[in-house]
């Protein structure tokens, strides 16, 4: 197997998991207007939370790339991400306000604290850099593929929701998207294979637990 695009290759391999995580229900119910805003407000008091323990994951991945990485640009990309989670915990309140969900009285659901508690295990010094900053760019690339999707010519996302769509939609974090992957495929294609494992079966858990994030808001049968 070619290395070097390793990303690819298993995008191929797990399409279906992928998929699963990208086009879910929920996120074809905002694409086709029939999203259940109470839904929505879930979906957003529970990513509030998320993104909150998602910021000290991107830090210990931004060490990491700091000790371990052969390339000084990596750091930046990587702050720009960190820069980005300081936006997006300021919008996180704004749009709370406006939807009238308490931010303070969010419980955090079991589906929540699972994927919270599995980036707190890849914040360990023991994991590679190659597996951290892999797991980064698949929960980034899950989120601007599913709102990217909600942006596309046809759909009929609510009004209200498309700024919602558009930060994580548009091209600048897509561009910021591809600034990850390539970082992650330069880092697999020159890495032992039990680490390349390791790095393969931490993306599918990634995959996993964003299907079960979007459980919680939509249908979780
Ligand atoms: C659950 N996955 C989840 N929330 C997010 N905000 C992102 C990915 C991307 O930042």
């Amino acid at each position: 197997v070619e290395k070097s695009g390793m990303i690819d290759t298993w995008m191929k391999k797990h399409r279906m998991i992928y998929t699963g995580a990208t086009k879910h229900p929920f996120i074809l119910s905002i694409r086709d207007g029939t999203v259940d805003l109470e839904a929505f407000k879930t979906w957003l008091g529970q990513d509030y939370i998320f993104v909150r323990a998602f910021a000290p994951f991107v830090a210990s991945v931004l060490i990491k790339a700091w000790k371990e990485s052969d390339d000084c640009s990596d750091m930046e990309v990587i702050l720009s991400g960190m820069a980005s989670l300081n936006d997006e915990i300021a919008w996180f309140k704004s749009e709370a306000t406006m939807w009238g969900v308490q931010l303070s009285e969010v419980v955090p659901q079991k589906a929540n604290q699972d994927y919270c508690r599995f980036l707190e295990s890849l914040m360990s010094p023991d994991v590679e850099y190659t597996v951290a900053i892999t797991t980064f760019w698949a929960i980034e690339a899950v989120y601007q593929a599913s709102f990217a999707l909600c942006l596309e010519d046809g759909s009929k996302t609510p009004a209200a929701l498309r700024e919602t769509c558009r930060r994580w939609g548009n091209d600048g974090f897509g561009q910021y998207c591809n600034s990850l992957q390539k970082i992650a495929n330069r880092r697999l294609g020159k890495t032992p294979d039990d680490v390349l494992t390791k790095a393969e079966v931490t993306l599918l858990r990634v995959l996993e637990h964003e299907v079960e994030f979007w459980n919680m808001s939509h249908g979780a049968a």
